[in-house]
């Protein structure tokens, strides 16, 4: 049997000692999960911080740091492969795909200086992991996988329960539209950014590694992230927020999918991602010395959900009874995947795939879109009839 690539221990940075204007988010304890009588206060605290907030931490997940600290280690060696071993999963990034390698630099920032994110996506959408891996993750892939439905179960299972209960929906509503053995574009993502250089922060403009923007799916999961560079824009009152990492936590946030769905009860979360720059803001200066490893969950329905409002009382009572695409009268797209057609021509490919793909792969060909000069140039773009592509401010 040949011999396991060995992967050294990841150690976080110490978290900043600089006093931010940190969000004050609720806490969902998943430790009282699982009564009924915990399980309604759960429904409602959640409900309250999801349409006050749109963000909140889970705690008692039931999963060791370890584990955690685990796939932050294979993250980091991913990252230390040659850029040449990486570019070999490189997708259609053109043409929305998204399951593989995205090398940084796709978009100038403002002020000149490409961006420095890199993004590794393994899909789990039939369960396991199918798409062509580098061989140092491969001989870890039971592993990576068992921590993807550990999260699956452990978290998004009892969040799917508690919003279906807090709308008053058979208790399975949201998890029967995420089951673990059936196709949908979830995914385990190992992200990174890279650090600029003080005389790269001295050109840029504005100081965003990614622009404000909302999540596709239902729920998208952050492991505890201690570089400060995470920041939210409350519902309440419209102001942007750092996001402090809570220890044992993991930060979550709604997305479109949960909002189409409910008809806009439930909002998709604006948040960004600073880096280093003059207008909007600067990351603490103790940690702008480092590369930021990110390790996230992102949780989308099954591709033929279509994206239509539900029947709840509690939307019926509050009047939340139509999203976007009702209201406008327009056809209401499938949550929709992976349509590309194998075609030589480029141009014939991309005109099919526009065609024919629904909201998921149409959203990500315009947030992968290459951009030479300005990274907001596709804001404000009708990725479908009644729906607009936006970046936040
Ligand atoms: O890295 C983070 O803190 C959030 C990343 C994010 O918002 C995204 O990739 O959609
Ligand atoms: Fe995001």
């Amino acid at each position: 049997m040949p011999h396991a690539t060995h992967i050294p221990q990841y150690s976080h940075v110490p978290e900043t000692k600089e006093d931010l204007d940190w969000a004050d988010l609720a806490n969902i304890d998943l430790s009282q999960y699982g009564t009924d009588e915990g399980n309604a206060r759960l429904a409602q605290q959640l409900i309250e911080a999801i349409r006050t907030k749109g963000f909140f931490y889970v705690t008692n997940f039931g999963i060791p740091q370890e584990k955690v600290d685990r796939q932050f280690a294979l993250g980091q060696a991913f990252y230390e492969l040659p850029l040449e071993e990486k570019l070999k999963y490189v997708l259609d990034l053109d043409n929305g795909e998204y399951n593989g390698y995205r090398p940084a630099g796709r978009r100038a920032l403002s002020g000149g200086p490409k961006d420095k994110v890199e993004v590794w996506n393994m899909a789990t959408n039939d369960g396991y992991i199918t798409q062509p891996v580098p061989a140092l993750l491969k001989e870890h892939i039971d592993e990576i996988e068992t921590f993807g439905k550990s999260l699956y179960e452990k978290v998004l299972n009892p969040l799917n329960h508690l919003i279906a209960l807090s709308l008053e929906l058979p208790p399975d509503f949201f998890t029967k539209l995420h089951r673990w053995d059936t196709h949908d574009e979830s995914h385990l993502r190992y992200m990174k950014y890279g650090k600029f250089s003080p005389e790269e922060i001295a050109k840029l403009d504005d100081g965003l590694w990614c622009g404000g923007h909302t999540d596709m799916g239902t729920i998208t999961l952050l492991l505890r992230q201690p570089v400060a560079a995470l920041q939210i824009r409350e519902h309440e009152t419209g102001k942007w927020k750092w996001a402090k990492p809570l220890d044992g936590s993991l930060t979550v946030n709604t997305c479109d999918a949960l909002s189409f769905l409910t008809g806009g009860y439930i909002k998709s979360t604006i948040h960004r991602v600073l880096t280093s720059g003059q207008q909007v803001a600067l990351p603490p200066a103790d940690q702008r010395h480092v590369d930021r490893l990110g390790l996230l969950y992102f949780s989308r329905p099954q591709n033929d959900v279509i994206l239509k409002t539900i029947d709840s009382p509690v939307l019926k009572r509050a009047g939340f009874l139509q999203n976007e695409f009702e209201a406008g009268g327009h056809p209401v797209p499938t949550m929709g995947g992976q349509y590309t057609p194998f075609l030589r021509s480029k141009m014939l490919k991309a005109k099919l795939t526009s065609m024919f793909s629904e909201f998921t792969k149409r959203k990500q060909t315009w947030q992968q879109a290459k951009v030479k000069d300005h990274q907001y140039a596709k804001d404000g773009e009708e990725i479908l009839p009644g729906f607009k592509g936006q970046y936040f401010k």
